[in-house]
């Protein structure tokens, strides 16, 4: 018997813990934590643990398959290449711009970085976009006004030295539980935990102070605690004075927002917000986390931007178990970000719209006629697709149809497409709409980096073999671009890859094999090879032009859907500890699908017995795009009159009712976590 462990990360969420892949005899067979990573020190959680089970699944896609009279059939991958490369020319003769490219989290920096090379070098379009838009875009756009970088400031580790926490909108302890482990570490030293959810999730459940709010009214009660702050003079002055600007107009706006006035447009009590401003502004050093909760509406950049407007105001920025820290979610979201797998982004923030940038890669690249203008971003291929804008898409490991919002308009979206191809590892809801799917290798099965929230950059590693036919996302991706006759994708491996993005990425100029094969990779920004690497953004100059940090003030807007008499309810949606995303994953490994099988709805005990509701009971959840039947989780751990769904199960899916029709301005992101619904039995 050969049994052989390899050391990896984990391929769910943006913790990035370290594992052992266990493979006997070449195949998978379980994994094991790694004790020496610094992030996990040897723990996992139930994802993690379980990480192995789908890998090898009879269900895995293990040969090309090209759709016909609206069957799928076998195919080879010259067959199914060829074609792709053919209608790809057609497209791109008639312009560029009627193609568009979805990359994925899921997948390694190199693959992100050769999908989003392929859009605009070998395509010509900055029709490049994933997942990152319906997450942590906000962050990125709001952080990148206010300290110039749109990143976690501090790390992972660093959290255990703050002497306050503050919480809002993220469910550390399901979402991010390696981190939550930090958090509870550095609560059993002393630290105050703040928590501010509309649900007492289990994060709630540990907090010193549980701030209760109506979804959609972050600003209000971040205004509120800084109204507080500044009316006790417990802000930073010489932090204030020194490291920032703005700070006169943000007074005069804060200055509206007393506690006692907000409270009845959040629900807060107004002693428990006084309560809040203080332990947070009084603590030696204060961490703010945050996560979805914060950025899924549409006033997601503004809602960014007031915890930062916090942060500064109390001077808790670039020093350790401080900062502003927006938890990202997939395994490779932040790589994915890094790598240019934007509309407005090349590898490395590099601008779009900025001139010198895109002639730098264009030279680099060796490629002509890119445009200087930002391309679509998921939302809108969807829109320009239903209006016959967009002719063909190509997704790599990404599911719109169950993760994107109001999905009947997804797929009429998806069906007025000419032709869809969609990479997967499993033949997904999305997948089933296309006219070419590709059988990709999963983690376990290759080589390459990710980048975990904390801007850690590590390795995966091969262990065992893809099933069938399936290849590497980035082989895939090459072997098309040569079909199409294009140069600068002769690579070889992911390293070959890594090289190329070391040389266009200043941030990841000084990560080689040897530096990044140890257990602890390097926190980006990491300029040359002799650069330790950065795991606190900020410390003496913020990233802006001038090195200040900017407050900018912002004023409380409705939600784009608020209750009336017809939908009473607020529905906001999110996740659950034991699935990850559309479960395309999760629901196929056997000891997670067990512990939740389908999904629910959360409703308030009050409300539900108005309704004559009980837990069990099969009800109608209905907004304005449609309804869906859903098993009812009767629960005091939601504020009335709100309604949650996790958005993981096809057969009940959350998003049949949320809204795509109105977008941040700044983050082109939906308002996910805030729609009007009714609730009847
Ligand atoms: N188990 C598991 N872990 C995951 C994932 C997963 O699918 N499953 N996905 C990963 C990804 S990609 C991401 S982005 C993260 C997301 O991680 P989180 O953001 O922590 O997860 P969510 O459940 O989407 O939402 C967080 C919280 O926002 C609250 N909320 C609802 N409305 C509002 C509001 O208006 N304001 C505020 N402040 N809060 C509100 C919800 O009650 C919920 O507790 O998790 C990552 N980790
Ligand atoms: N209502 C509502 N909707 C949401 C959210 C919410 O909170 N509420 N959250 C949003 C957020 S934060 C996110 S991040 C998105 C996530 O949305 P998606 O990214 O669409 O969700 P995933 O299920 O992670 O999809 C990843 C796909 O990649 C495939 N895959 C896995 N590994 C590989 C690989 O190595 N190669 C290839 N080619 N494919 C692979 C998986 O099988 C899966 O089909 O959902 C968003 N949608
Ligand atoms: S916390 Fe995240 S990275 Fe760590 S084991 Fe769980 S899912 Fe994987
Ligand atoms: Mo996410």
């Amino acid at each position: 018997m050969n049994i052989e462990y390899v050391p990896n990360t984990c391929p769910y969420c943006g913790c990035g813990c370290g594992m052992n892949i266990i493979s006997v005899n070449g195949e998978i067979e379980g994994v094991e934590p790694w004790k020496r990573h610094p992030m996990n020190e040897g723990k996992l959680c139930p994802k993690g643990n379980f990480a192995y089970q789908f890998v090898s699944r009879d269900d895995r896609l293990k040969t090309p398959l090209i759709k016909e009279n609206g069957e799928f059939r076998e195919a080879s991958w010259d067959e199914a290449l060829d074609l792709i490369a053919s209608k790809l020319k057609e497209y791109r003769e008639e312009d560029p711009d009627l193609l568009a490219f979805l990359a994925s989290a899921r997948c390694t920096n190199e693959e992100n970085y050769s999908l989003q090379k392929f859009a605009r070098a070998v395509i010509g379009t900055q029709n490049i976009d994933h997942c990152a838009r319906l997450c942590h875009g906000p962050s990125v756009a709001g952080l990148a006004q206010t300290f110039g970088s749109g990143a976690m400031t501090n790390s992972i580790i660093d959290i255990e030295e703050a002497s306050c926490i503050f919480i809002i909108g993220s469910n550390t302890a399901e979402q991010h539980p390696l981190i939550w482990r930090r958090v509870l570490r550095a609560k059993s030293k002393g630290a105050k935990l703040i928590v501010a959810d509309p649900r007492i999730t289990p994060t709630a459940k540990q907090a010193d102070i549980y701030l209760p709010f109506k979804p959609g009214t972050d600003i209000p009660l971040l205004n509120a605690m800084m109204n507080v702050i500044i009316e006790e003079g417990l802000e930073d002055k010489d932090f204030i004075e020194k490291r920032t600007k703005g700070f006169e107009e943000l007074k005069e706006v804060v200055k509206k927002y007393k506690p006692e006035d907000v409270e009845e447009l959040t629900l807060t009590p107004a002693d428990k917000i006084r309560e809040a401003a203080r332990v947070y502004a009084e603590a030696d050093s204060a961490a703010i986390l945050f996560a979805m909760g914060i950025t899924q509406h549409i006033t997601g950049t503004d809602n960014v931007i007031s915890t930062a407007n916090l942060a500064m105001l109390t001077g808790n920025i670039g020093k350790p178990g401080a900062g502003v820290n927006p938890l990202r979610g997939q395994n490779n979201v932040q790589g994915a970000c890094d790598m240019g797998a934007l509309p407005a982004f090349y590898p490395g923030y590099q601008k779009v719209i900025d001139e010198e940038a895109t002639e730098k890669m264009t030279c680099a690249w060796g490629c002509s006629d890119l445009k200087c203008t930002p391309g679509l971003t998921v939302v809108e291929m969807m829109n320009a697709a239903e209006k016959g804008e967009l002719k063909a898409m190509y997704i790599m490991g990404e599911n719109p149809m169950v993760s994107d919002p109001d999905i009947q308009h997804v797929k009429e979206s998806l069906e007025s497409l000419e032709f869809l191809v969609v990479q997967d590892i499993f033949m997904t809801e999305t997948a089933e709409l296309a006219d070419v799917v590709l059988p990709a290798a999963a983690w376990a099965e290759k080589d390459g980096t990710y980048t975990s929230t904390e801007r850690r950059v590590q390795y995966i590693r091969k262990a065992v073999e893809a099933p069938g036919d399936a290849r590497e996302d980035w082989d895939i991706i090459c072997d098309l671009a040569k079909r199409m006759g294009a140069e600068g994708f002769d690579f070889n491996s992911p390293a070959e890859i890594f090289e190329e993005i070391r040389e266009v990425t200043p941030q990841y100029a000084g990560m080689n094999p040897e530096r990044l094969s140890k257990p602890e990779g390097l926190h980006w920004p990491c300029p040359d090879e002799s650069h330790p690497g950065t795991p606190i953004l900020h410390t003496e100059q913020f990233a802006t032009p001038d090195g200040l940090g900017i407050f900018f003030p912002i004023e409380h807007k409705d939600p784009a859907e608020v209750p009336d008499e017809e939908y009473p309810f607020i529905l906001t949606t999110g996740r659950v500890l034991f699935h990850y995303h559309t479960g395309s994953m999760t629901r196929r490994s056997e000891t997670l699908d067990r512990e939740l099988p389908t999904g629910f709805v959360e409703i308030n005990d009050e409300d539900a017995s108005e309704l004559g509701i009980r837990s069990g009971d099969m009800v109608k959840v209905r907004t304005r795009r449609g309804e869906i039947e859903i098993t009812a989780r009767v629960t005091p751990d939601i504020m009335k009159g709100v309604l949650f769904i996790p958005f993981h199960f096809a057969e009940c899916a959350a998003n049949m009712l949320t809204s795509s029709s109105e977008l941040d301005p700044a983050a082109k992101m939906p308002e996910l976590k805030v729609s009007a619904a009714s609730i009847e039995k």
